[in-house]
C-alpha cells in the first residue's frame, strides 16, 4: 500500500496541538523508510536497439556509453534494473517509457516492482 510508512499516533500531553481545549488531535508520524521500486526495462525481438539506447538516456540520465551497455545487458539476459525509485516516480518513468514506444510503434515493455 502506498501509505505503509505512515502511523496515525496520538500526540500525546506535550500540549502542542490541544491548544489548551483538551481535544486531543492525532497527529502523522513518519516511520521507517517509504519503500522503493526498481523499474525494469524487457527484451524483445522487434524493438530498434538504437531506440532502446535513447529511452534509456532520455527518462534515465544514462550517458550514451552507459545506455548501450545496459540495453546489451537487456537484449542478453531479458531483463533488467533501469533504476530504482519512490512509487511515484517509478510510476511516472514507466507511464512515459510505454507512451514514448507505443507513440513509436514499438513494442518495448517497461514495469516496476517493488525492491
Ligand atoms: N532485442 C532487440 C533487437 O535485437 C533490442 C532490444 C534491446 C529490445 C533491449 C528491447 O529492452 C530491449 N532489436
Amino acid at each position: 500500500m502506498l501509505t505503509d510508512f505512515w502511523t496515525m499516533q496520538d500526540d500525546g500531553d506535550d500540549g502542542d496541538r490541544e491548544g489548551g481545549t483538551g481535544v486531543k488531535l492525532a497527529t502523522r508520524t513518519r516511520t521507517g523508510k517509504p519503500p522503493l521500486y526498481k523499474v525494469l526495462i524487457l527484451n524483445d525481438d522487434y524493438t530498434p536497439m538504437e531506440f532502446v539506447v535513447h529511452v534509456l538516456e532520455r527518462f534515465f540520465g544514462l550517458s550514451h556509453a552507459q545506455a548501450f551497455e545496459l540495453m546489451l545487458t537487456v537484449h542478453k539476459k531479458g531483463v533488467a534494473v533501469v533504476g530504482v525509485f519512490s512509487y511515484e516516480i517509478a510510476e511516472t518513468k514507466v507511464a512515459m517509457v510505454m507512451d514514448f514506444a507505443q507513440r513509436h510503434q514499438h513494442p518495448l515493455q517497461c514495469t516496476m516492482e517493488k525492491e
